[in-house]
């Protein structure tokens, strides 16, 4: 069938089709578009908060990114390697004229891919007894065709809007792991002259992945220290990542059933972490359902009003569960479980996998963890991983993914104040805020010790200012009385050739064996101690 849109020319297979608002409706399990010329850019679409979306010119030949080990936690291990521009749920190509052709999914575990002149796109799934599997076929400008595709999302999934997002201080970007309950509390006393609304612990403070209760860092127990946040005047936040467990954990040993498994019975890998493989939690089986209402309950018990729930992408990935229920839907499923577990409690999803948590959270981190450096070149060059920590990585794909904001709060994550030897840049550390501000999502790490007189002031700043942010092209914001350009993030660094990828290759290897990792996270750990000793005093 020959479809006209923006004035070109589209051929699909797809036979049910309908014209609406903004471009067509089509209706099927598989389909296909023909394009009328051949596209210069692909739009990559991540599965989740960390994964990769961007704009990439097509003559880029598509690399499977490095460890194998990461797969899991970085990308949908399920396409991984398809060497064909491809994402999760919908694609865009960019043709030579700049007109932009877009194929979404307005349904659960759908793909979308670019072979030469043709966007294939399907459902992984027969659909369900009745139900319908859609797309909505668009053309012309970017941001209208994205509001469209939010509003056709928003009516199917549903849209969260709190009018104002919490401003956050949150104990990973400064203490890691290293928080205690001395810790927090000379932070929280410390920070007591600041306008925040949330006092976030993150992780470091559970006995292990999987056994969600105060461990000897935290004697006083985590309802205590709630209650120590709770009288400065603040919200007490807690960070959990509810679906993953480790060999360490009771759940491991106790409950294996409530694990996913592969279809020959082998439990599935979610990635490694904390030193240890990752597993997770099969979210159709009942006893695992009812143990995460629990924990979420608990936690509220416990008085955390603002929750981050992290590594959700485990509830998703591909295996044989419980109940014969698609992956998305199954994690869905969960989330929906978790959220009325959470009552009224601010939710803010991570590394969550982006459609199937619509809905359902106020808040979603939107692009891989920001670091205290613009960019790696172990993971620029070496790794080819654009999920890695780092500023540019962030705003990457914080900016591809700021169409989301009429359905979700998009979370930047946190922006640095303090300027540390060797560290991210003033204009570096001022992109960042430019996109907090945008995102209307406010959130650092720094320690109030740690800030000199004028990195004081720009955070008390920061946080008191609502700056108007409008889009005035396709990568630039008018922040106030300010212009800021985005552009030169969205580039991926150049394919390495000669000495740098054949090192590269090596890295990749040896980046897959736990030992490795397990030394590079010993070093980076000593180092950091080193650093909060000198500089806590606790
Ligand atoms: C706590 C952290 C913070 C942070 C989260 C998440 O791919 N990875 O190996 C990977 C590891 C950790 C990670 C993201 C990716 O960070 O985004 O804010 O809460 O967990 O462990």
């Amino acid at each position: 069938m020959e479809l006209t849109l923006a004035d070109l020319l589209l051929t699909t297979d797809a036979t049910d089709c309908r014209p609406i608002e903004g471009g067509f409706l089509l209706s099927a399990p598989r389909l296909t578009v023909d394009l009328p010329a051949a596209p210069q850019r692909y739009l990559y679409s991540g599965w989740q908060s960390w994964s990769l979306t961007a704009w990439v010119e097509t003559s880029r030949p598509v690399e499977v990114l490095r460890p194998r080990l990461l797969h899991p936690m970085q990308t949908d291990p399920r396409y991984v390697q398809d060497r064909r521009p491809n994402g999760s749920w919908y694609g865009a190509v960019e043709l030579p004229q700049g007109k932009i052709v877009f194929l979404g999914a307005l349904g659960l575990e759908s793909h979308v891919c670019l072979e030469q002149q043709r966007l294939h796109g399907w459902y992984e799934q027969a659909p369900a007894q009745g139900a319908s599997q859609d797309w909505f076929l668009s053309a012309g400008e970017e941001e209208a065709i994205f509001s469209r595709y939010a509003e056709l999302l928003g009516e199917r999934l549903g849209k969260v809007q709190a009018e104002h997002a919490p401003r956050v201080w949150c104990s990973w970007y400064s203490l890691y792991t290293e928080i205690s309950e001395p810790r927090l509390l000379k932070i929280l006393n410390d920070l007591d002259w600041l306008p925040f609304d949330v006092f976030q612990i993150d992780d470091g403070w559970q006995r292990r992945i999987g056994d969600w209760e105060a461990n000897e860092k935290f004697p006083s127990g985590m309802a205590w220290i709630a209650n120590r946040i709770q009288e400065t005047g603040r919200k007490a936040g807690l960070w959990l990542a509810p679906l993953l467990v480790v060999p360490s954990s009771a759940i491991y040993r106790d409950h294996r059933d409530w694990l996913l498994h592969d279809e020959n019975g082998r439990l599935v890998s979610a990635g490694y972490n904390w030193r240890e493989p990752l597993f997770a939690l099969d979210t159709t089986h009942p006893a695992a359902l009812e143990w995460l209402a629990g924990l979420m309950k608990k936690v509220r018990t416990w008085g955390y009003e603002y929750v981050k729930l992290d590594f959700l992408y485990a509830g998703a990935l591909p295996g044989k569960r419980h109940a014969d229920v698609p992956r998305e839907t199954a994690y869905r499923q969960g989330l929906a479980v978790i959220r009325q577990a959470l009552g009224d409690a601010y939710f803010l999803t991570c590394g969550a996998p982006i459609l199937p948590s619509l809905g359902l959270c106020d808040a979603m981190r939107v692009g891989p963890d920001v670091a205290d450096h613009w960019a790696s070149p172990r993971d620029d060059d070496l790794l080819r991983n654009f999920a890695a920590p780092g500023i540019r990585n962030a705003l990457r794909t914080t900016l591809h993914r700021l169409w989301l904001a009429p359905l979700v709060r998009p979370d930047p994550d946190v922006t640095y104040f303090h300027a540390w030897p060797g560290g991210a840049t003033a204009e570096q550390r001022d992109l960042l805020q430019a996109m907090a501000e945008i995102c209307g999502f406010k959130a650092t790490s720094d320690l109030p010790s740690w800030l000199t007189e004028s990195e004081r002031s720009a955070l008390a700043a920061f946080l008191e200012n609502k700056l108007p942010a409008r889009k005035t092209g396709r990568t630039r914001y008018a922040i106030g009385d300010q212009e800021v350009d985005f552009a030169f993030c969205v580039a991926l660094p150049p394919s390495p050739s000669g000495w740098t990828k054949m090192t590269g290759a090596v890295a990749g290897q040896l980046a897959n064996l736990p030992l490795v990792m397990n030394l590079f996270d010993a070093l980076w750990k000593a180092d950091l101690r080193k650093k909060l000793n000198a500089t806590l005093g606790v």
